[in-house]
């Protein structure tokens, strides 16, 4: 079987979930074909029991045809590490971290807390609020305050587990880049993108500049997309 008729990644670009995957697929070199579909769609719903994405179908498992729909992104996570653990991201205890674990206690803090914060709270209603062009400015400010609370908070926190420069546990990448990459890209888009910090500006640069993050940034928030 071909690599690429391997891995399908259900999931439009525009979706930050989809794009950690994506990240993660592409940074280990695991070539996929991408199904760009929204959530709640038939091919969405077939991968995912609530229709949500993404979804990694996979073809081929050590030389054998299967056909196996993996959904939920850190179960998605653990299976792309064990398929192919190098170029590791995951982060070896050193300076910046005594468990390895932390690094997974940061994604699944960015999944649960991180996302609804900064996606539903501010970047989501912003980007209606621009695109329909009816709210002033100062009745978009009033209507996002408590996101803009929210999301200061989660970024403070965000911060607060990081290592004190380079990616978010050191010198290289990890999942715990690969989850939070996606919603601060988005972020950027938004005037919001003000109140973050010297420290995840220059994190979010450091990224940029990752092939992985160019690559999958076609069809998202950041290149100016739409849902
Ligand atoms: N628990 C899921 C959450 C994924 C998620 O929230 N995905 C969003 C798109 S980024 C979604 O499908 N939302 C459902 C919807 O919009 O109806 C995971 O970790 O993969």
């Amino acid at each position: 079987m071909s690599e690429e008729l391997r891995y399908a990644l259900i999931g439009t670009p525009f979706s930050t979930f989809t794009r950690t995957i994506a990240l993660g697929l592409h940074y280990k070199g695991l070539k996929f074909k991408q199904i760009a579909t929204r959530a709640q769609s038939e091919i969405a719903q077939a991968g995912h029991p609530f229709a949500y994405l993404p979804t990694l179908i996979i073809h081929g498992i050590d030389g054998r045809r299967v056909d196996v729909k993996l959904c939920e992104s850190q179960a998605i996570t653990r299976f792309i590490d064990r398929t192919a653990p190098e170029p590791s991201l995951l982060a070896e205890s050193g300076p910046n971290i005594v468990i390895e674990e932390k690094m997974w206690e940061f994604v699944s803090l960015a999944a649960s807390f991180g996302f609804p914060m900064i996606e539903a709270g501010v970047v989501k209603p912003r980007i209606k609020a621009l695109d329909e062009g009816v709210l002033s400015e100062a009745n978009t400010r009033e209507q996002i305050k408590d996101g803009v609370f929210e999301l200061q908070r989660y970024l403070a926190i965000a911060e607060s587990l990081m290592a004190p420069d380079g990616f978010a546990f050191g010198d290289h990448p990890t999942w715990a880049d690969f989850f939070l990459y996606p919603l601060l890209a988005d972020l950027r888009m938004v005037p919001e993108w003000d109140l973050v910090s010297g420290r995840l500006r220059r994190w979010t640069e450091l990224m940029d500049t990752l092939p992985a993050a160019q690559t999958t940034k076609p069809g998202t928030l950041s290149a100016g997309a739409r849902p």
